[in-house]
């Protein structure tokens, strides 16, 4: 027998619907989950012919302690307790073929304190499996017992204002543009004007790290230069996220470590680095006062199908266990994809101490922190301050909005387009403040202030018909 005639042997067998993992034990409807349990959330999308339950029964079997068939060594194992249950499996409304399949995990199977071990249980090797057409990891509950093995975020919200000693409003910054290509000096510059100019912080990019036109020991030096010249011009204290991101642990050290010798008082690190490396860096963070920032480059490849991939609810909660300060979240009438009930989800996930089940903002289990602290989540892509009424509508007060070319690509400069973000930032607070209804009204408040502010005015000029609402 070939191989190829194996694998087609293989495949028809699938597509008859003759699979094990019901009769392995991997189903088992009568299941109460412990309260101890770990429970998954899967959308399990079977190929034609395939039994959903069957199919779900699989989605358990691979994600704990199952192969293709029974073994031997099963019965030299606790194989009971260890075998993930799905319990439960619902047909999705409004989606027919798929399904929501609810599976519990003993406790015992996941090293403490650990992201990657989980995650190459719940994802590790279980979204190529023949039998299913699509998988998507919709939500997660964790128990406090196994929440409490994580040191979660050093700083969190409430730490972070206090050292800024800003209150009552969303933070500002600015993501220094073009992403790649200026000089440490020209980069510097950028960070001064935007600081100086009224916003709390700037960024690097996602993809700005150590590159011929700029090493990464040059714009740490300017950036913090500037820093400290726009904290003394402007008696605030403001901060630039110095993306620490590298090829190894060792690099990200000795960038993490400048950082601080410079005065920093917050480091970057990027998603893409892995989830290793970001508890490593979260535990660095913790030891040395540094706010932890978490820029999510990379997770749209995996989280915007509806039917396949992870969804970012999950990372933010694995991110809040592995401890980062802030997180990109998403800002709905951004540049880029995001449904405002559902990014209201991740917002609760950074912001909340215990998470109510609300299917509306698409959290499927209650969902206590015990006392872990809270992300500051990060609102960034295509804003500008136009729609500064609408950010602090659908985002709320404990969050920073960044406008990148909302900042940078002002007509009369950076300053002025800092300038003309925080006026419009301060007025739709006070109208807040005040009582009045600062959504419906936005656009006149903003033109009041505008009035007095000759940036406010250019910037609601020259982005008018920016809108990137969809809907
Ligand atoms: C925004 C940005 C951010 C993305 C990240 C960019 O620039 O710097 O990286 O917004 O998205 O490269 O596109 P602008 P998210 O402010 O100039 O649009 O926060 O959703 O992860
Ligand atoms: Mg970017």
């Amino acid at each position: 027998m070939n191989a190829h005639a194996g694998t087609v042997r293989g495949k028809e067998r699938y597509r008859s619907g003759v699979m094990e993992y019901k009769r392995m034990g991997y189903w088992e409807p009568d299941y109460v989950p412990k309260d101890t349990d770990v429970i998954a959330l899967f959308r399990v999308t079977p190929q034609e012919g395939v039994d959903p339950i069957e199919a779900s029964a699989a989605v358990a079997g691979r994600s704990s302690t199952a192969t293709w068939t029974v073994v031997w060594t099963d019965r030299l194992t606790a194989a009971e307790k260890y075998r993930a249950k799905c319990y439960r499996v619902d047909p999705v409304p409004g989606t027919p073929g798929s399904y929501f399949a609810y599976i519990a995990y003993d406790l015992d199977l996941f090293e403490p304190g650990s992201i990657a071990n989980l995650s190459a249980s719940i994802i590790g090797n279980v979204f190529g499996f023949k039998p299913l057409k699509a998988l998507r990891l919709e939500d997660m509950r964790f128990p406090v017992a196994y929440v409490k093995t994580f040191q979660g975020p050093a700083t969190g919200i409430v730490v972070e204002r206090e050292r800024l000693d800003k209150f009552g409003r969303p933070l500002l910054g600015a993501t220094v543009k073009p992403k790649l290509g200026l000089s440490g000096r020209n980069y510097g510059r950028v960070v001064y004007e935007a600081l100086k100019g009224g916003l709390d912080f700037t960024k690097d990019d996602e993809n700005i790290n150590s590159q011929p036109f700029m090493h990464w020991r040059d714009r740490f030096l300017y950036c913090m230069e500037a820093v400290n010249r726009a904290q003394a011009a402007s008696g605030e204290a403001k901060g630039t996220y110095l993306n620490i991101t590298a090829g190894t642990m060792e690099d990200m050290y000795e960038r993490a470590e400048f950082a601080k010798e410079l005065g920093s008082c917050i480091v970057m690190i990027d998603l893409v680095i892995g989830y290793t490396a970001i508890q490593s860096m979260a535990k660095w963070a913790r030891r040395n006062d540094m706010i932890l920032h978490l820029h999510r480059a990379g997770h749209s490849t995996y989280t915007r199908q509806k039917s396949h991939g992870v969804s970012f609810r999950v990372i933010a909660k694995w991110m809040r266990l592995a401890g980062v300060d802030h997180i990109h979240a998403g800002t709905v009438v951004g540049k880029l994809e995001g449904d405002p009930n559902t990014t209201r989800g991740y917002y609760d996930v950074c912001r909340e101490d215990f998470n109510p089940a609300k299917l509306e903002h698409g959290l499927f289990f209650d969902q206590s922190w015990a006392s872990l602290n809270k992300m500051m989540p990060v609102a960034s892509g295509g804003i500008h301050a136009g729609q500064m009424h609408q950010l602090l509508d659908l985002l709320g007060e404990d969050v920073v909005l960044q406008f990148g070319g909302g900042t940078i690509g002002h007509p009369m400069g950076i300053a002025a387009g800092a300038i003309a973000n925080r006026v419009a930032l301060e007025a739709m607070i006070l109208a807040r403040n005040e009582g009045r209804d600062y959504v419906h009204e936005g656009p006149e408040i903003l033109a009041r202030a505008a009035e007095t502010c000759t940036p406010l005015k250019a910037a609601l000029e020259v982005w008018k018909d920016v809108s990137f609402n969809y809907e």
